[in-house]
């Protein structure tokens, strides 16, 4: 089924006439209500009337994570505050979160995108959602909660953790759908071995997952040890959280909903605009969205996009599953995280010193292990295991505070980590993504 054939296979002169159409409306009120945008646009010599093609957005300059970060809490906002109906920050870090303010409307489309990608992996009114993504700030859990109640499923709102009784309410309540982070998916099945649960007796028939870099093996093995057919979902908090776009049963490239999200490609070096077809960093304009709305937002996540007429009837444009990132952030359990951010708490710890070592594994559990060896300083590195132990305590603590993750500690030698003459290599990544 399609949620909105309408514009899911819309006419794409239609579509990309009714694009340009959002995207002006988009630049005259964002130039008249929001300081930051006139600011960039007078800057850039531009005013929105100039914006008279939809290649005319390449005259527009990027909004970086950074500018969402420096107009923290509602440099942003384009509404009135008492017009907020919700607001989620990116994930996991203390740090200045990028915030997502949401108006009436913008809940509603969130619900639609949303609705969307639940359609596309074959849901409907007569599904059991099983949602195992976190509620709370992080837009998973209930960004995929409004896009079930809009497609009138039954939604179980388990978010993640507590994994013997979330496979308890999947059997009892017999869950259809299973949405979560791909590598939380292949540590149920781990648990559910243990339980003696055998998925092949239960009626779960497709999964969502996304939040977090994964690949066609780790798909395949998803499939195999929960007997449905996975499928990916992309999304960002600073675009809406999850539903930019979504595989449909094809599994040839992820839907975009571009009606609502104006992707780009571009060269992460120049900033050019590249043509379909190559690979390059993927860059977002929401074109109705009210409440804080961004214009050409550099998601350093690298893909590249086309078009065909896709079996399933859609020719919403595809993205290729990501390909990686250009920036150095590590996604830790469904957490974002800098090693940047690493670096400052132990440079706040006077018994370490800022050499340092991130490896990443996925052991048997299939979760994210992170094992951070550290070199101590040489004035306190003594053979005495109690006073090693208490700073070990402490960075794992305060790392716990800063990043919302526990990370393994493993306290190293002076001087015994390799000393890089370029650019220092931080981390290990061993998860085969
Ligand atoms: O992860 C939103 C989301 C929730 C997406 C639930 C899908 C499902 P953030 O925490 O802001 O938002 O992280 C966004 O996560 O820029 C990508 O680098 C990465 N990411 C998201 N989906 C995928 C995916 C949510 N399917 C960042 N494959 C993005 C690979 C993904 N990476």
């Amino acid at each position: 089924m399609i949620w909105n054939k309408a514009r899911e296979c819309e006419d794409l002169e239609k579509r990309q006439h009714r694009q340009l159409a959002d995207l002006r409306e988009l630049c005259f009120r964002v130039y008249d209500r929001v300081p930051f945008y006139k600011r960039k646009f007078d800057e850039a010599g531009i005013k929105p009337d100039d914006i008279k093609t939809l290649e005319d957005i390449s005259k527009i300059p990027f909004t970086t994570k950074d500018d969402m970060r420096v107009t923290y809490p509602y440099g942003l906002l384009a509404v009135d505050e008492s017009d907020i109906r919700e607001i989620h920050t990116s994930s996991g870090t203390t740090g200045t979160p990028v915030v997502d303010a949401y108006t009436h409307s913008d809940m509603e489309m969130w619900g639609e995108v949303m609705a969307r990608c639940l359609c596309m992996a074959g849901g409907g009114k007569e599904d059991v959602i099983q949602n195992a993504y976190g509620y709370g700030m992080f837009t998973g859990g209930l960004g995929v909660h409004y896009g079930a109640q809009t497609i009138g499923a039954n939604v179980i709102p388990a978010a993640s953790g507590n994994t013997k009784r979330q496979l308890m309410l999947m059997r009892d309540f017999k869950s259809t759908i299973l949405t979560c982070t791909p590598s939380y998916a292949l540590f149920m099945a781990e648990v559910a071995k243990e339980m003696g649960i055998d998925f092949k007796e239960l009626p779960l028939k497709a999964g969502v997952f996304g939040a977090e870099p994964w690949s066609d093996t780790m798909r395949q093995e998803i499939e195999d040890k929960l007997n449905l057919q996975a499928f990916d979902i992309y999304g960002l908090t600073e675009i809406i959280g999850p539903g930019v776009s979504n595989e449909c049963s094809e599994h040839h490239g992820l839907h975009v909903n571009e009606d609502f999200f104006y992707p780009e490609i571009i060269n992460p070096e120049t900033g050019e605009v590249l043509p379909p077809g190559e690979k390059g960093e993927l860059v977002f304009t929401t074109l109705s969205k009210q409440g804080t709305p961004i214009l050409r937002y550099r998601t350093r996540d690298i893909t590249w996009l086309w078009r065909d007429q896709c079996s399933c009837g859609r020719n919403l444009i595809k993205m290729h599953r990501l390909l990686g990132r250009n920036d150095d952030m590590l996604i830790l359990r469904g957490v974002n995280v800098f090693p940047s951010q690493i670096e400052n708490v132990l440079l706040r710890i006077e018994e370490t010193q800022p050499h340092y070592l991130i490896i990443v594994d996925r052991g048997d559990s299939h979760l994210d292990e992170v094992e951070l060896q550290v070199e101590v300083e040489e004035s306190f590195f003594s053979d005495e295991t109690k006073a090693l132990e208490k700073i070990r305590k402490k960075i794992h603590d305060e790392l716990k505070q800063e990043l919302g993750i526990s990370v393994k500690i493993k306290l190293v030698e002076p001087k015994s980590i390799e000393r890089s003459m370029g650019k220092a290599k931080r981390v290990i990544d061993k998860r085969k993504l």
